[in-house]
């Protein structure tokens, strides 16, 4: 199941009226927190197939397409049912991919220890603004809530996993992105409506998968396996977060009152998707 972990401490004393009309933020964490697919994941598949002995090697073109697959095990079954149909595990399919993924995940593991997958522009600003802020922070994602940790911990410090009061993340739900049941357990553990929320995503699948849990209030921040897909439903679309002095691109919507993403830009980004429910 997710894991609940410490409250994030909020500096809003009582009685003080909301600065801000959402009250949480939910975050996908690969593509999004950290470009971690292609330098990372992909390494890690392509190591655990020589590991075992295939020949099998996932080029950054082919990795690419095999995105539109979430989950890494889903990944592999699809590869194998569309590129290597002759194949004959030994012993139970599924039980061959589970093993595999564990030493794939060994793998990203260690890449991650070794601090070549750093964190986005701009994520620890926004994650340190919301949390002075006292707007709640969530992770919802396809991926293993190991690498969830391990990444928070290499790339981020020792204490951020703490700063997120939800880790909604793996094999939990019964349909990965996506289907939006990852953000329905996320929003559930927060025990908040979609409409008190904020969400960030990387991917067609994710914005599909958010949207699903009608989560509008929608930031997606594209990277170079992204940029050329479909983001139909999101309020706002931009090559990343930037910052002070790094102006992003909006590439999708309207970009209010700074030129860069900051709580101010989110918040006016949820007025904005709410704006026609208050009338
Ligand atoms: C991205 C995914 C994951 C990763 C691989 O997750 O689809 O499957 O590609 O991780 P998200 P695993 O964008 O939702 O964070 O091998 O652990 O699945
Ligand atoms: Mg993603």
């Amino acid at each position: 199941m997710t894991e609940q972990t410490q409250p994030s401490p909020t500096s809003r004393t009582e009685g003080e009226p909301p600065r801000y009309g959402f009250e949480a933020l939910l975050l996908d964490v690969d593509g999004t927190l950290a470009d971690t697919e292609r330098d990372g994941h992909r390494c890690a598949f392509n190591a655990a197939f020589a590991e075992v002995g295939l020949d099998w090697n996932w080029s950054e073109a082919l990795y690419g397409e095999l995105l539109a697959v979430t989950g890494g095990k889903e990944r592999i079954h699809r590869y194998i049912e569309q590129q290597q149909p002759g194949f004959q595990a030994p012993g139970e399919l599924d039980a061959f991919i589970a093993d595999l993924h564990r030493r794939k995940t060994r793998h990203y593991l260690e890449i991650l220890g070794q601090g070549r997958i750093p964190l986005r522009e701009g994520v620890m600003r926004l994650l340190r603004q919301a949390r002075e802020a006292g707007i709640r922070l969530a992770i919802a994602t396809t991926t293993t809530p190991e690498n969830v940790s391990t990444l928070l911990a290499c790339s981020g410090g020792a204490d951020l996993e703490g700063w997120f009061e939800v880790i909604a993340a793996g094999d939990v739900v019964p349909a990965k992105k996506p289907a939006p049941d990852i953000f329905h357990l996320a929003l559930a553990e927060l025990g908040l409506p979609a409409r008190s929320c904020v969400a960030i995503e990387d991917s067609a699948n994710g914005v599909r998968a958010t949207l699903g849990a009608d989560l509008r209030a929608l930031l997606v921040t594209v990277n170079g396996y992204t940029q050329d897909e479909d983001f139909s439903g999101a309020a706002l679309v931009t090559d990343g977060l930037g910052g002070p002095g790094s102006p992003v691109e909006v590439l999708q919507g309207v970009l209010e009152d700074s030129d860069h993403i900051d709580l101010a830009a989110l918040d006016a980004l949820h007025r904005r998707v709410y704006a026609a429910d208050r009338v």
